[in-house]
């Protein structure tokens, strides 16, 4: 037994509890009508998941187990997966239990090192990603010891699981990085000291100043806690989650909602402001000038392109994921020229985009900031920054796997229709 396992051991009954209760009572209440339009809209504002790590709201953004996450951005990782898990911080005993065992648990088997060597060299770092995860399946305690778990106990091996793809998935970021980077030994032990994020930090291998590297260690832990969680029901976590509930395992499950993550209209946005960044610096010689900015915008729309960084489909309010990175930058990074072009960006982009007068949300979202934060600290593979996206969405894709399987919750199988019924139910056969 671990400390972990000792307190959601605790927590369980109440849950699972008011779970009957609530069934027991209230099976028959209607949560939502779904339309048409919503079936064939990609199931928007379609309540189909129950997810209690999370939830975004449209004016004050994503709230973390009740807490905003404006109000979080001292924790470290492994606070905020406790938090995930348990729906409470963790005491000092059980942070510092957490830190250690997540230290301890890094080591990458060989034979996954062997799956990344024999990849093509130009793969993408997505791809190594999720391979790299996948290939730990492996060595899975829910695969191992599956036919002799009851379903009450069935968490107890996923929670081993997440522990251990917690505390590998850096190691195995950290190898996709400096593979990509075209370096031969790819891989690298996490060192022994040190926070989650920190342990990532040193992994990278990056050149910096002790003032800069001190900086960067800070910005990834507060990059990866305002990444851990969107809900139960982005893509990504859905995906996980629809794998996950085949009793399919955390690297099965952890590999579909990173396979999700890599799509062009899903986690690809922080690569896609930079390049438009770049783009503005290239087109202009130099860096642009405000009025330059402003004409750029227009004419991206007028060739009916978006302007990445901005809009989203559920937020109405500035994106407080967005103000805590900005304010990082506004404190660390104001001299670098890409984010200077960036931040004059961040404020012409609004007011050209309510001119249009489409977008439902003319504030710059998160994926706005983290390409010129991570790029100035020299990440500099903008193909890299979904692996950095994928990193931060498994702590709470974890989380909910785990609960999940804690709660009993069953495989997903949501009804499809065929178009001939569809033409019945309108007239229109
Ligand atoms: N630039 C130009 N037009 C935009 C826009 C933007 N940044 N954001 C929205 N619009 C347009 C939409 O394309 C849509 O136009 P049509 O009616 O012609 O189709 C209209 O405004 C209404 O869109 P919406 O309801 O406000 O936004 P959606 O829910 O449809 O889409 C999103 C949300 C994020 C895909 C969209 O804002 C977008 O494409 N933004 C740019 C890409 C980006 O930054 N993505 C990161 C999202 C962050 C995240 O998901 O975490």
């Amino acid at each position: 037994m671990t400390l972990l396992h000792d307190r959601l051991a605790q927590l369980l009954p109440g849950l699972r509890s008011e779970r009957s209760a609530m069934l027991a009572q209230h099976a028959e209440l209607e949560l939502c009508a779904v339309s048409l339009g919503q079936v064939y809209g990609g199931l928007r504002g379609v309540i189909g998941v129950i997810c209690d790590t999370s939830v975004v709201d449209p004016q004050r953004g994503l709230i973390i187990r009740g807490r905003p996450v404006r109000e979080l951005t001292g924790l470290g990782v492994e606070e905020v997966f406790w938090l995930l898990l348990c729906g409470e911080y963790p005491d000092k005993a059980q942070k510092e239990w957490l830190r250690a065992e997540l230290a301890s648990r890094a080591r990458v088997p060989d034979y996954a090192w062997s799956v990344l060597a024999s990849a093509p060299p130009d793969s993408h770092p997505m791809v190594l990603f999720s391979l790299l995860t996948l290939s730990l399946q492996r060595s899975s305690r829910q695969a191992r010891d599956y036919h002799e778990l009851g379903k009450e106990s069935l968490w107890r091996a996923t929670l081993e699981d997440a522990l251990d793809l917690l505390a590998r998935l850096p190691v195995l970021a950290a190898a996709v990085w400096h593979r990509d980077q075209g370096r031969a030994q790819a891989w690298a032990d996490s060192p022994a000291e040190g926070s989650w994020s920190e342990r990532f930090a040193a992994m990278l291998s990056l050149t910096h100043s002790p003032p800069a590297a001190a900086a960067f260690a800070d910005l990834l832990r507060l990059y990866f806690v305002l990444h851990c969680d969107h809900e139960g029901s982005n893509a990504c976590a859905l995906a996980c989650h629809t794998v996950g509930s085949a009793h399919s395992d955390a690297c099965y499950s952890i590999s579909a909602g990173l396979n999700a993550l890599a799509g062009p209209i899903h986690g690809l946005a922080s690569e896609m402001t930079l390049r438009f960044v770049l783009a503005m610096h290239k087109h202009y010689g130099s860096a642009p000038s405000e009025g330059q900015i402003e004409d750029y915008c227009q004419q991206t729309l007028a060739a009916g392109r978006v302007l990445p960084g901005f809009g989203h489909a559920v937020l109405r309010a500035a994106d407080p994921r967005f103000v805590a990175l900005h304010s990082f930058a506004a404190e660390h990074i104001s001299v670098d020229p890409l984010y200077a072009t960036a931040d004059h960006y961040y404020r012409i982009g609004p007011a050209v985009l309510a001119s249009a007068g489409k977008a439902k949300s003319i504030h710059p979202n998160v994926d706005a900031i983290t390409g010129p934060l991570l790029h100035h600290y020299g990440l500099t593979e903008l193909r890299y920054y979904t692996v950095m996206f994928g990193l931060g969405l498994s702590i709470g894709m974890l989380a909910q796997l785990v609960l999940n399987r804690a709660l009993g919750s069953p495989i997903m199988r949501p009804r499809s229709a065929s178009l001939a019924e569809l033409r019945e139910l309108t007239g229109t056969g």
